[in-house]
C-alpha cells in the first residue's frame, strides 16, 4: 500500500488511485446507479427515449443520461449508462423491458438452447454502448474516472433461464443441480461473452471495470464457488492478459463470509461490500488484502438527516486510513430525494 503522497502517482483520479491500493482521503465516491430514476433530468430523458434498451443503445442519450448525476454531484467516477442484460441481447436473445414490471426475456427453456446464442455477433450488436464509451471520455471532467461494466455469469444467467426477475431463482438452481454440465455450457459461454464484452469496453476508454453479481447469494459454499467465484477469476484473468493495469471491481452481493475467498482468488483489485458485510471484519479480512468499495445501506440514503449521517461516519472511521471508494451497498432507491446525495456529498468532503 503506497501512502497517499506518493510521489508519482501513474494517475491524478482520485478514483482510480484508491483501486490502485492508495489511501485517498477524503474518499472518492460513487453510487450504484447514480443515473435513474430518482433524478428528475433522467426521467425527461428516458420519456424522450421511449424504450429503455433504445436509451441504452443511443449514444446521444446514453452519454446525457450518464453525466447528469456527474453534473449535480461532482462524484468522482461515472458509470456507463447501459444495463447487465445488454450481454443477453447482444447474443441474440429476445430482451425487452416492460413498463412498471422490469426486464424481460424470451426465457432460454432448455441448456440446448445455448447452442443458439450468438457470441460472434454481440460486438457489433452492441457496438452504440463502445461508441457512448468513447463519448464519455471526451465528454467527463479530467478527474473524472469511467467505469465500465457488465453482470457476472451467474446474475446475468438467471434472467436468462427465468425470463426476467426471480424472487427464489428456482429454474436456475434446478438447472445447475440437475443439468450442471449444461449450466456449466451456459456459464461458459457467459464467461467468454463478458470478457469479449469488457474488453471492447477497455479498448473504447473505460479505466475501470466493474462486475454485478448481484444473486451470488443465494448459492451454498461449493456452488458459489464453481457458479460465481471461478467464473469471475477467469473473467479477470482475460481482462488482466491483455490490460494487467486496469483495476477490476468485483461484487459478489450476500457472499458473506465468501468475500475474503473472492479477496484472496478472484484477482480483483476491489471489491464491493453489500450492506450486510460487518465493517471491522471487511477491514481485517478485505482492506489489508485490496480496495473496498461501499457500503452505504440505500434505505438510510431515502431516509436521509442523521440516521443517514451516523451510518455514513460508520463507514468512513471503519475505512480511513486505507484503500476505499465510499459507494452504496446496492444500487440508490427510485425513491431517494435528490437533496439527501447532496448532504451525503457534503457530509463526505468534510470527511
Ligand atoms: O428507467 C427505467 O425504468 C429502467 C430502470 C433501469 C436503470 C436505470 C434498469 C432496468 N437498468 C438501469 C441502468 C443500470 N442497471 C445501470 C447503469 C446506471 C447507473 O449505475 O448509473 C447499471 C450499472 C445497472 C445494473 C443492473 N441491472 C444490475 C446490477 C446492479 C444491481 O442493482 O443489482 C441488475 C440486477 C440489473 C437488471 C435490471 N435492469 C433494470 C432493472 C429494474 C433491473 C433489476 C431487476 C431486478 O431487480 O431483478
Amino acid at each position: 500500500m503506497t501512502p497517499d503522497a506518493a510521489p508519482h502517482p501513474a494517475t491524478d483520479k482520485r478514483f482510480l488511485r484508491a483501486l490502485g491500493g492508495e489511501a485517498v482521503w477524503p474518499p472518492p465516491v460513487w453510487l450504484m446507479r447514480q443515473a435513474g430514476r430518482y433524478l428528475p433530468e433522467y426521467r425527461e430523458t428516458r420519456a424522450r427515449a421511449g424504450d429503455f434498451l433504445e436509451l441504452c443503445l443511443t449514444p446521444e442519450l446514453a452519454v446525457e443520461v450518464t453525466l447528469q448525476p456527474i453534473r449535480r454531484y461532482g462524484f468522482d467516477a461515472a458509470i456507463l449508462f447501459s444495463d447487465i442484460l445488454v450481454v443477453p441481447y447482444g447474443l441474440g436473445q429476445k430482451t425487452w423491458f416492460e413498463e412498471g414490471i422490469g426486464p424481460r426475456l424470451e426465457p432460454l427453456g432448455s441448456p440446448s438452447a445455448v447452442a443458439r446464442l450468438e457470441p460472434a455477433a454481440l460486438r457489433e450488436r452492441l457496438a452504440p454502448v463502445f461508441e457512448t464509451v468513447r463519448r464519455l471520455r471526451r465528454e467527463l471532467p479530467a478527474e473524472t474516472a469511467l467505469i465500465g461494466f457488465a453482470g457476472a455469469p451467474w446474475t446475468v444467467a438467471s434472467y436468462m433461464i427465468e425470463g426476467g426477475s426471480s424472487r427464489d431463482f428456482q429454474e436456475g438452481r434446478r438447472w445447475a443441480y440437475g443439468d450442471p454440465e449444461g449450466f456449466q455450457r451456459l456459464i461458459d459461454c457467459l464467461v467468454e461473452a463478458t470478457a469479449d464484452y469488457l474488453l471492447a469496453q477497455a479498448e473504447a476508454g473505460a479505466e475501470a471495470l466493474q462486475i454485478f453479481d448481484s444473486w451470488a447469494g443465494i448459492w451454498p459454499d461449493d456452488a458459489f464457488r464453481r457458479w460465481c467465484l471461478e467464473p469471475a477469476a477467469r473473467i479477470v484473468s482475460r481482462i488482466k492478459a491483455v490490460h494487467p493495469e486496469l483495476p477490476v471491481i468485483l461484487f459478489p452481493r450476500g457472499a458473506g463470509p465468501l468475500y475474503r475467498e473472492v479477496a484472496e482468488r478472484s484477482g480483483a483489485d476491489a471489491l464491493s461490500l453489500d450492506t450486510t458485510v460487518p465493517l471491522d471484519w471487511a477491514r481485517a479480512e478485505l482492506q489489508s488484502r485490496l480496495c473496498v468499495q461501499g457500503n452505504l445501506d440505500p434505505v438510510a440514503l431515502i431516509v436521509g438527516g442523521e440516521a443517514l449521517d451516523r451510518q455514513a461516519r460508520r463507514i468512513l472511521e471503519a475505512f480511513k486510513g486505507g484503500p476505499f471508494v465510499f459507494n452504496l451497498g446496492h444500487g440508490i432507491d427510485k425513491t431517494t430525494p435528490p437533496a439527501h446525495v447532496e448532504r451525503l456529498m457534503t457530509l463526505l468532503r468534510e470527511a
